[in-house]
């Protein structure tokens, strides 16, 4: 397969409403495109960097910086036989995750057009469903959040996702469980908390959460394995998790008991699914991550909890929990706590290629 092109574009896509969480907020999101074209095929992708380091270190501006400058220039040329080749050139690239995701991604989306199959299906998925969630930013008051959670909880979704900081977490949340007793809950700290919280985070135990999210320091592993040993409830790391040697040091110590995947975060789809093969053998659950992705990111997300041991319900929400209007269609919709994977070949929903360009603020073209 040829990677003949390459078109990188950042578009700016404002969501409903402001998303807060504990290390930071966004609303105008500016979202980095990739297209890749090859022997008549393309493939798409979403690079996930946001716009400053808050979540990662990656940011919009590092994520073109290496695309553009490493990575675009040294793949566009190159005959490949398959996505996991797509990097074999450039092994001393180190780190930046995000931005290498994007042009594996693309990759997998070209390939899988190439065999005239699905993303899911090039990806090894077994379901032609996936159970979905819905991330809950941190809201000024608990009415805001008991109005917005009814919302969501009418709208079909199979579990909400409460973000949580100190001052906002455990009579927040025991106020929703009293309000809502049969709903499947959990929080997402993103490393508000340190070690020192173990007494303050061990009441959630009372309130039958399914995991909390990455409560402690984005890059540690062994104050997480402490708090495990502390707390009933079962731990999921998210920022920590960005290769697969991390997954093996977070089993080998116990640092959590579930992984919310994100391929933009942990390097792509083959980093991805050998993260998933990894808690798969030791018997423990995986789920998909979001990135308040438009419908290129969402594409790629759905067909990935596609695979077997994404067992628990992922951040991959309908298009219109984010955007007035997506850039895709159809657009991703949930019913019964669930949302179709798509079947058309590669990522599967036709990509509004004129309005991106007309919202294009900047575009870099390679080969
Ligand atoms: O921690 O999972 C997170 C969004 C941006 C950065 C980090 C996170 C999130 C979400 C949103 O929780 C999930 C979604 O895309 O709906
Ligand atoms: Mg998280």
């Amino acid at each position: 397969m040829k990677i003949e092109r390459a078109t990188l574009r950042e578009i700016p896509l404002r969501l409903k409403e402001y998303f807060e969480i504990s290390s930071g907020g966004s609303q105008d999101r500016r979202i980095v495109l990739l297209t890749l074209e090859g022997e008549g095929l393309e493939g798409w992708s979403e690079c996930v960097a946001g716009d400053d380091p808050s979540y990662s270190y990656e940011t919009t501006e590092t994520a073109w910086h290496i695309l553009s400058d490493f990575l675009l220039p040294r793949v566009v040329g190159r005959d490949i036989a398959g996505p996991e080749e797509v990097f074999s050139s450039i092994p001393w690239v180190r780190g930046h995750g995000m931005a290498k995701a994007a042009v594996e991604m693309a990759t997998w989306d070209m390939a899988a057009r190439a065999d005239g199959v699905s993303l899911s299906r090039k990806l090894g998925g077994t379901r032609g469903a996936v159970p979905v969630g819905v991330s809950v930013g941190i809201k000024p008051s608990d009415q805001a959040l008991h109005e917005q959670v009814a919302g969501f909880i009418a709208d079909g979704y199979a579990r909400v996702k409460i973000k949580i900081k100190p001052g906002r977490d455990v009579e927040m949340l025991a106020g929703l469980r009293e309000a809502f007793p049969d709903t499947l809950f959990m929080a997402d700290a993103n490393s508000a908390y340190t070690l020192g919280d173990a007494d303050r985070l061990r009441e959630l135990d009372a309130l039958d959460l399914m995991m909390i999210e990455q409560p402690l320091r984005y890059d540690d592993f062994l104050e997480h394995a402490r708090l495990q040993e502390m707390i009933e409830t079962p731990v999921c790391l998210d920022e920590s998790i960005k290769t697969v040697g991390d997954t093996a040091l977070a089993l080998h110590l116990g640092s959590c008991r579930i992984i919310n995947i994100k391929p933009g975060r942990v390097g792509g789809f083959a980093s991805s699914r050998a993260i998933h093969d990894m808690m798969r053998a030791a018997g423990l659950a995986v789920w998909c991550g979001g990135m308040l992705e438009s419908g290129v990111g969402r594409a790629h997300n759905v067909a990935l909890a596609s695979l077997p041991g994404f067992t628990l319900p992922g951040d991959i929400s309908a298009s219109r929990r984010y955007w007035e209007q997506d850039i895709v269609s159809p657009e991703f919709e949930v019913a019964n706590g669930e949302m179709q994977v798509p079947t058309g070949p590669g990522i599967g929903v036709e990509v509004d290629v004129d309005r991106i360009e007309a919202l294009t603020t900047r575009k870099a073209t390679f080969g």
